[in-house]
């Protein structure tokens, strides 16, 4: 078995050469400061004085345009997800707010029908009234891309895994057929983390981010993080993060900068600890169905092993029952904590119909499977036997013996 739990890819294939090396110093130059500092500063100012008007001391002018402690935090998300360029914005949605900005009146998008209930409510709801088409694709099957594909399409956006419920989706494959058409695709990497997949090196032309998540991992900042390849992209929305002004603070930016230094090693916990959840559920009999893209069960399984380096800390399962049961396991959950997000160190639950996907049309959820039975866990990083035996406690307590 390799040295982060996964029994499928040999340990070679595990990481990323240099992953953990860029995490700690992509940016963090010392030299780049006056003192010499070995940790980054967080630049407060929101100016700069200027040597003659217009004239820049160091390249910066006002924070909202640039800012010390946010460009190497910029800098090290380009490094680690293989890229050349990174932006970084106030939260994951006005980092899809940017990107929706390079779009105009009379384009159209294709999205995969599978996404995080916000990014779904932004799309129908807010981006629409911009005179933007969208269209909803099952992304998993590309020819239906293919078939959603016309004239007006200018962007193409995917969540892999999708939130909440884990399919996946083959970048490269959708790529290829989006430059076909000139379209550029945008892929939400929220869930699998730069350490476990980089959807730069399969074609995408942006990698994106709710840093709120698995990327700061302490629960304790909102962000959205960018990184791309094409300057033209770049140079694009760094306009827009100037223009528009959805920028983090630099103390955000410092906390999510201190974030990335431990990715690597918390990626490998939430793996292991999510293969043994995912496993032990499997093995219970209150459990219908468990989806993890790391066990063989999962329908996609061999594109986890092709575009993944592992499979993360999110485990979905529908509980045997309805809502009651579902209720009732929030009730008895202790090292779990029944909340929104994910990606933190600490282990939560949530049940997405009545939570972070309840701004889906009721009947999209229910053609998606997102029912009063699917519960979403997003596995931590504390002790693996701890975990187990707390959804299987919780498990005993919820589903009678008479559901079995
Ligand atoms: O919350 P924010 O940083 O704005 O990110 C939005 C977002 C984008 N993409 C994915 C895949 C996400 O999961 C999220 C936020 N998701 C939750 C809050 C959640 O509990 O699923």
């Amino acid at each position: 078995m390799a040295a982060n739990g996964n029994q499928c890819l040999d340990s070679e294939e595990t990481t990323f050469p240099g992953f953990a090396t860029a995490a700690l110093h992509a940016g963090q130059e010392p030299e780049q400061w006056a003192s010499n500092s070995v940790v980054p500063l967080i630049s407060l100012s929101t100016t700069y004085k200027q040597h003659a008007p217009g004239q820049l001391a160091a390249g910066y002018e006002y924070s909202r345009g640039g800012n010390p402690t946010r460009k190497v935090l910029e800098t090290c998300i380009a490094s680690i997800e293989g890229g050349k360029y990174g932006l970084a914005f106030a939260s994951g949605l006005a980092a899809t707010t940017a990107i929706s900005q390079m779009l105009k009146v009379g384009d159209s998008i294709i999205c995969m029908d599978d996404l995080y209930g916000g990014t779904n409510r932004f799309f129908n709801r807010i981006l629409v009234n911009s005179g933007i088409k969208v269209k909803m694709v099952d992304a998993c099957d590309v020819s239906c891309i293919e078939a959603a594909i016309d004239a007006t399409t200018k962007m193409i956006w995917i969540e892999t895994p999708t939130n909440p419920t884990l399919k996946l989706v083959d970048i490269e494959a959708v790529c290829k057929v989006a430059h076909l058409h000139d379209i550029f695709v945008v892929t939400d990497n929220t869930f699998a983390s730069p350490y476990f997949q980089r959807p730069l090196d399969f074609g995408a032309d942006i990698v994106y981010h709710s840093a709120t998540k698995y990327v700061n991992g302490h629960s304790d900042v909102v962000m959205g993080l960018i990184a791309t390849n094409r300057e033209d992209i770049k140079d694009k929305l760094h306009f827009i993060q100037y223009a528009s002004g959805g920028v983090p603070s630099p103390f955000d930016c410092f906390l999510v900068n201190r974030g990335i230094k431990t990715l690597h090693v918390r990626m490998r916990t939430h793996e292991k600890n999510a293969f043994a959840v995912a496993r032990a559920l499997e093995a219970n009999p209150r459990v219908v169905k468990v989806t993890y893209p790391g066990l063989p069960s999962h329908p996609q399984h061999e594109l986890a092993k092709k575009q993944m380096k592992g499979f993360s800390g999110m485990v979905t399962f529908r509980i045997k029952g309805g809502l009651v049961q579902a209720q009732d396991f929030f009730k008895y959950i202790k090292v779990f904590t029944l909340a929104e997000s994910l990606g933190g160190f600490e282990s939560l639950a949530e049940l997405p119909a009545v939570m972070t996907h309840a701004s889906v049309p009721p009947a999209q959820r229910i053609e998606l499977g997102i029912d009063d039975t699917l519960i979403r866990l997003s596995v931590g990083i504390e002790d693996m036997e701890d975990l187990v035996n707390d959804v299987n406690q919780a498990l005993k307590n919820a589903v009678p013996d008479s559901l079995l």
